[in-house]
């Protein structure tokens, strides 16, 4: 207890907090300037996403019905669109992942974060680049020009990105830096860039030509901070979704509201995309952990105290 006390109290906590409010308040200004509107998040739903990578279980049962945490609100981002008059949406997204222990010594997994969840409806993935470098472009802007204290009381040097950020195909990362190639350019990078193309989940696009390639993506951190984005453009047609699912022995009667919607046609065709909060602050203040920058610490495998 009196460890989760002094984490509180840390002397740095006003410096990392004061930080957080710009970068969001940047977010918020921006999404706002943009037509971007804002809903509220959900926690409990019987359909999340199914996040093909180990993790525990995390649902309750109530009134007979099973309800998951959110792992991630990409499904109900879809939904949202569904609407003619709402095109473009975020949430700021509490999502629960109960990860392997093991991710503890990463310094970048919280096994609770928050993630600005974004969606647009009938956009492409380069619509959503242009659109990110604008947002981590003004995060930079008002965080340097709001908090020059509190980044020299964190000892942290910060220079605003050159626009467009740098755009790499993941295949020629690999060759360039093998396996671990996001962490070794993210060591090697001074402004943030993007990665294309990751075999991932079944709503990411996966191209019907090519059969192997995906029109999604990730923005990294530089300076060896890692992931900061994931996202891509998603699948729409029922025949699709379901060949991926069954790729993946996705238990689809988990999914079965979501596959009557897409069955009758009515999925939108988007592109969207989440970022981290908690790994955007770690970076801006350049803490070592990402526990030092939340008050109540999550680390996978780790006890809570509060
Ligand atoms: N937010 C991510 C996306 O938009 C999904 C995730 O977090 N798993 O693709």
């Amino acid at each position: 207890m009196q460890e989760a006390i002094s984490h509180i109290r840390s002397e740095k906590r006003k410096y990392i907090l004061r930080v957080q409010s710009a970068a969001l308040k940047s977010i918020h200004d921006y999404m706002y300037e943009n037509g971007v509107v804002q809903a509220m998040p959900i926690i409990l739903s019987p359909e999340t996403d199914p996040l093909n990578h180990p993790h525990f279980d995390a649902s309750v049962e109530y009134y007979g019905q099973k309800l998951h945490i959110t792992k991630s609100m990409i499904l109900h981002k879809q939904l949202s669109l569904l609407n003619d008059g709402v095109d473009k949406i975020y949430f700021m997204s509490p999502n629960v992942r109960l990860e392997d222990g093991k991710l503890r010594e990463s310094g970048r997994h919280l096994f609770e974060f928050t993630q600005v969840d974004i969606e647009f409806k009938e956009k492409t993935k380069e619509d959503f680049i242009k659109f990110t470098d604008g947002m981590i472009a003004e995060v930079y802007r008002r965080v340097l020009k709001d908090c020059p204290d509190d980044l020299a009381a964190l000892d942290r040097k910060l220079a605003a990105p050159k626009l467009p950020l740098k755009v790499y195909e993941s295949a020629d990362l690999q060759r360039q830096y093998g396996e671990h190639f996001e962490k070794v350019a993210s060591e090697a990078a001074k402004d943030p860039f993007w990665i294309l193309n990751y075999k991932r989940e079944f709503y990411d696009r996966e191209d019907k030509k090519t059969r192997g390639y995906y029109h999604n993506y990730d923005v990294v951190w530089p300076q060896g901070y890692g992931e900061a984005l994931s996202g891509g453009e998603r699948e729409w047609e029922h025949k699709e979704i379901l060949r991926k699912m069954n790729e993946r022995n996705t238990d689809m009667k988990a999914f079965e509201t979501y596959l009557g919607v897409s069955e009758q046609g009515l999925i939108p065709r988007t592109v969207g995309g989440g970022l981290g909060i908690e790994r955007m602050v770690r970076f801006l203040t350049g803490q070592k952990h990402i526990k030092d920058v939340t008050l109540f610490p999550r680390v996978p495998g780790e006890r809570i105290a509060f």
